[in-house]
């Protein structure tokens, strides 16, 4: 069988994700494209797939097994919750959705239709350096870890489109997600420092950001958001344990030697520094697609996520204090 996917948003993300389907994954085949912008229709042609105006167009056609969200954050909801009662497998770009209730809503919606068919895009759960740190971590021979450090750096960020708020909801979600994972834990506070404005930084876009936030056993987390940094798009991460450190190497790569020193390339964005982590996270999803079943992250994974961000966001709007996170009790239908 082959997964017959809708894609739902024909900007850079999506057309990356009908790139690895076409040409290096197995078992799916995009046939349906669906996107606001009319221009789209050309590209959905270009690729033999049938174009629709909006999601729900997409995901009401008979011809679409399973779908993928690549919108902006803020209009996931209303087409996740769709796909769910449409018992279409979806699986949506981080983040689920940009606030704790509209989380909540497709919370809802999935247990009212008794099966997890959302997967959300948390990719860096498939990086081969973040599964190695948290493999150090889950051995345990150099302890528990005490904090961790991130760097989230982007060369740049359309600056239009792109607001203070995105580096938390759009940006910073990554290591929030990540640290959750990689600790097995949840982040109980959060604050934002916000350091010397960057002059790279559009008007209005207050760049960088440093998110400090603690786990309920204790664990400091702090993550520096930096998205005009320009040199590259350079991705840090080091665990803290009581006896030993992990951190992330840089890609692999080559190191070149030359009258000017030693160097070597940097990626130039996240398409890039995580192909084989996309790759690897959308064949899983069209796997278990084909098998009926449900792999990778939850809708659960996606709200507890937001509810940092919201928190984060609160502290932004008042002074950089910290700020409670406040989520629900994780419901038994999302246990383990
Ligand atoms: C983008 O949406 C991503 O997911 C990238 O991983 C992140 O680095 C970038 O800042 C986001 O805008």
């Amino acid at each position: 069988m082959t997964v017959r996917i809708g894609l739902i948003g024909a900007g850079g993300m999506g057309r990356a994700h009908v790139e690895r389907i076409q040409n290096e994954l197995a078992g799916g085949e995009v046939v349906a494209v669906a996107d606001v912008n009319p221009d789209a229709a050309g590209y959905a042609e270009s690729i033999g797939a049938r174009y629709f105006p909006t999601g729900p167009e997409l995901i009401a056609d008979p011809g679409v097994d399973a779908v993928i969200i690549a919108t902006f954050g803020k209009v996931h909801a209303p087409d996740v919750i769709a796909a769910i009662r449409a018992g279409k497998p979806v699986l949506c770009e981080k983040p689920l959705a940009t606030t704790a209730q509209d989380c909540l809503d497709i919370l809802a919606a999935e247990q009212e239709a008794g099966r997890k068919l959302v997967t959300v895009g948390f990719m860096r759960r498939f990086d081969k350096g973040y599964n190695e740190m948290r493999a150090q971590l889950t051995e345990g021979q150099h302890g528990y870890a005490t904090m961790v450090h991130c760097r989230h750096r982007n060369p740049s960020v359309p600056g239009t489109l792109y607001t203070t708020r995105n580096m938390i909801d759009d940006t910073a979600i990554h290591e929030i997600d990540i640290c959750r994972f990689l600790l097995d834990e949840e982040i109980t506070t959060v604050r934002v420092d916000t350091p010397r404005r960057s002059s790279n930084a559009p008007q209005g876009l207050q760049d960088p950001l440093v998110l400090v936030a603690n786990t309920a056993s204790g664990v400091r987390i702090d993550d520096e958001i930096n998205v005009n940094i320009k040199f590259g798009y350079a991705i840090e991460c080091e665990l803290v344990m009581e006896s030993g450190t992990v951190r992330l190497a840089d890609q692999d790569h080559t190191i070149l030697r030359d009258i000017e020193g030693d160097r070597h390339a940097i990626c130039r964005s996240h398409i890039d520094r995580f192909h084989d982590a996309f790759n690897a996270e959308v064949q899983q999803w069209i796997r278990a697609v084909e098998r009926g079943e449900h792999a990778g992250s939850t809708s659960w994974d996606g709200y507890a996520a937001t509810c940092v961000v919201d928190a984060a966001i609160e502290s932004l709007e008042h002074q950089g204090r910290e700020v409670a996170v406040q989520m629900i009790d994780q419901p038994a239908f999302y246990a383990g």
